[in-house]
């Protein structure tokens, strides 16, 4: 459909001359579907042909043509049991593409040690066709070192969703369990297309009702629809919750009575939903409930709820987004500062998921300081693909760079070379689990993200998640020619827009380091003047610092010293001002107005630049974009147009509160050769 509902799964009709190259390719399919996973293998494979080559292939019992598709596992398919295939290296759910001859028949082999990885296969062979990738020499063998590849949804029971753009939550909770909206599936379809494997269907703002009977039955459907894709179903746990639906007078995780309680409630879950994941938990943070509201640690909290669910084989995951603002301590420390004296306190089925920056989210920020310091806990990252501080979802806005440039900062822990991926993937510290995480940017909307360049957005992630090593530009030009056109004519300049918005939003809310400048609470637009007064964590000006003399917070060893909690080598990076990358600069450092910045601009002019190079950053792509219309049906490319117009007026608005606000600071001129707001 042009409204964008089947995201990159859109197997539109290839163009003649591909579909003659591709079909030989596909004249024969073999692929007993012995399981529901192979079943959904099958019929997406067929879907997929079907649109793509306008024909499906024959199928038949064995291969006896040219050009066969021998689809399975050595289990389900005798022929692929037969083959050397090199599946043995394979970890789950991982898969291979081969070029074989089988009984003398050049045959395009998918295969997998499990079903879900035949599901996956199918997935990277369409995306080979949907991309004009060749086949006839495939030779691919794909796993990833990432075991939980999760969406972490913060969709209340109600339906609302926090910090979500993209209209109400997919979870019809009113109408479950009876009820199963056909959507559930093409939502499973398209996390299973990029290899996502868990979801948690409820806010870490965690409501303590999705844990009675009711919602549970209300997950079981969910979890019904999403099993054959390979997708395991969790829930967030209010700490609690044994109070509010359990009748107790404490959540005390110490207390033998709240033990039992989360126990019996384990094994209660696990009788509706046999395979469900486990439980997502937030606690003391941002005044949720936890574990020090009666003096434990968050690893007594943790470990008395992975004590429940371990005889199941659950997992918990518990996060370390953890702050009060009531504390006036630097809050970039305050996870740290937890989190660090409790490793190797946490059981073997607890994962510590941890923000890739240590604010918030922020539009850039460098990569959060307990990567590498937790060496014996496993430790998740936590992406946001929904942009809570990055225009919501008018703003085009790229995620997939800046992923990658945080997978690969370099830690130093224990040593140079241990990237942030590195950690995450278990190389590092040997981790018995890993995990990446992304706050979902689905709802309801008929583009499921509220625009159509945020599905990049989920796509970068997942793409990313099954392998953080893969380049962001290569993602972007895969998502491009899936969604839109394989044309080069759009390929080339909408791949242009996309990797270089990141640096634009950057640009025109945060440059040079600054951040957390968002309007209160709604995060939406500029705010840097704190309306509403002052809060502890805040530093009283914000996180900006802005005086007299300068700008910037002072996070050196002189100042806050968060410096010294990345490893000596990073930390002698960041606190010397002569040798921090400038993109970092003010997020460490407080520096004078006329700071001679790399540019040889004055810090103050240096900032005005920035700011009128986001805004002009934007109006290009907006241009860029106009020129693209004959290559786009007409209402995406409305849809778009008129999101980049937005998102130009909001540039300028982000770039002239800015500056007006800065200047009753810095008191100085605007530097000449500025455009002075039209
Ligand atoms: O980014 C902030 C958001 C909160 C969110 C919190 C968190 C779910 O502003 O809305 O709460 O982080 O990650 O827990």
């Amino acid at each position: 459909a042009e409204d964008g509902y089947d995201l990159w799964l859109r197997y539109q009709p290839l163009p003649p001359a591909q579909r003659g190259i591709y079909a030989p390719s596909a004249a024969q399919l073999v692929m007993p579907a012995t399981s529901p996973t192979l079943v959904a293998a099958k019929e997406e494979l067929l879907r997929g042909l079907n649109g793509l080559l306008s024909q499906a292939p024959a199928t038949s019992e064995r291969v006896s043509k040219a050009g066969a598709l021998l689809v399975g596992t050595p289990q389900s398919n005798p022929q692929v049991a037969q083959l050397d295939l090199g599946l043995k290296g394979l970890t789950p759910q991982g898969y291979v593409l081969r070029q074989r001859r089988v009984d003398g028949h050049p045959t395009l082999v998918i295969a997998a040690n499990d079903d879900v990885g035949v599901l996956y296969g199918v997935f990277h062979f369409l995306r080979l066709l949907q991309t004009q990738q060749p086949v006839d020499k495939v030779d691919v063998s794909e796993s990833s070192r990432i075991q939980l590849r999760m969406l972490n949804h913060w969709d209340n029971l109600d339906r609302t969703v926090e910090r979500g753009y993209s209209g109400a939550s997919l979870w019809d909770w009113h109408k479950l369990p009876d009820y199963v909206d056909p959507r559930y599936t093409d939502y499973a379809r398209a996390n299973a297309s990029l290899g996502i494997n868990a979801t948690v269907l409820t806010n870490v703002n965690a409501n303590a009702m999705a844990l009675t009977p009711t919602y549970l039955h209300k997950a079981e459907a969910l979890a019904k629809v999403f099993r054959p894709y390979g997708i395991r179903v969790y829930l967030t746990a209010r700490f609690s919750a044994p109070v509010e639906i359990g009748g107790l007078k404490t959540a005390d995780p110490l207390d033998p009575q709240v033990q039992k309680w989360w126990q019996a409630k384990a094994a209660e879950i696990y009788k509706i939903i046999p395979d469900f994941g486990g439980l997502l938990v937030k606690a003391n943070s941002e005044g949720q409930p936890g574990p020090q509201d009666y003096g434990r640690t968050h690893a007594d909290g943790a470990n008395m709820m992975a004590d429940a669910v371990k005889p199941f084989g659950g997992t918990v995951i518990w996060r370390a987004f953890v702050y009060s603002n009531e504390q006036p301590d630097d809050r970039a420390k305050q996870a740290y500062d937890e989190f660090v004296p409790l490793d190797g306190k946490f059981r073997d089925n607890v994962l510590v998921q941890v923000k890739n920056g240590a604010i918030d989210f922020q539009p850039r920020e460098p990569f959060h300081p307990l990567f590498g310091a937790m060496p014996k806990t496993p430790l998740a990252m936590e992406f946001q693909i929904t942009k809570e501080y990055l225009g919501f979802a008018t703003h085009l806005v790229y995620l997939g760079t800046f992923w990658e440039e945080v997978l690969r900062e370099d830690t130093y822990r224990p040593r140079k070379g241990s990237t942030v991926a590195k950690i995450v993937d278990g190389t590092v510290h040997n981790y018995a689990r890993t995990a990446i995480a992304g706050v979902a940017n689905v709802g309801v909307d008929r583009n499921w993200s509220g625009s159509q360049f945020d599905q990049a957005n989920w796509y970068a992630f997942g793409r990313l998640a099954w392998n953080p090593m893969l380049s962001s530009k290569d993602i972007a030009e895969e998502w491009l020619r899936m969604t839109f056109s394989n044309d080069p004519k759009f390929v080339e300049p909408a791949l242009g827009m996309m990797m270089k918005s990141h640096e634009a939003v950057v640009d025109y809310m945060t440059p040079l380091g600054l951040h957390h400048l968002m309007g209160r609470g709604h995060h939406y637009g500029p705010g840097p003047w704190v309306e509403g007064g002052p809060r502890a964590d805040w530093t009283s000006v914000y996180f900006h610092r802005a005086d007299a003399n300068g700008i910037g917070f002072d996070r050196t060893r002189k100042g806050s010293d968060a410096v010294s909690q990345y490893a000596p080598q990073v930390a002698a990076v960041f606190n010397d001002v002569k040798r921090i990358p400038e993109k970092f600069l003010l997020w460490f450092h407080h520096l004078p107005w006329d700071y001679r910045t790399k540019s040889g601009r004055i810090l103050w002019d240096e900032l005005v630049y920035r700011y009128t190079r986001g805004v002009d950053t934007v109006r290009e792509m907006g241009k860029t974009w106009q020129s693209l219309a004959p290559l786009v049906d007409s209402q995406r490319h409305a849809e778009v147009a008129a999101f980049l117009k937005i998102q130009e007026q909001e540039a300028k608005w982000w770039r002239d509160a800015s500056i007006a606000y800065f200047q009753t600071f810095s008191k100085r001129p605007l530097p000449s050769g500025f455009a002075p707001p039209e």
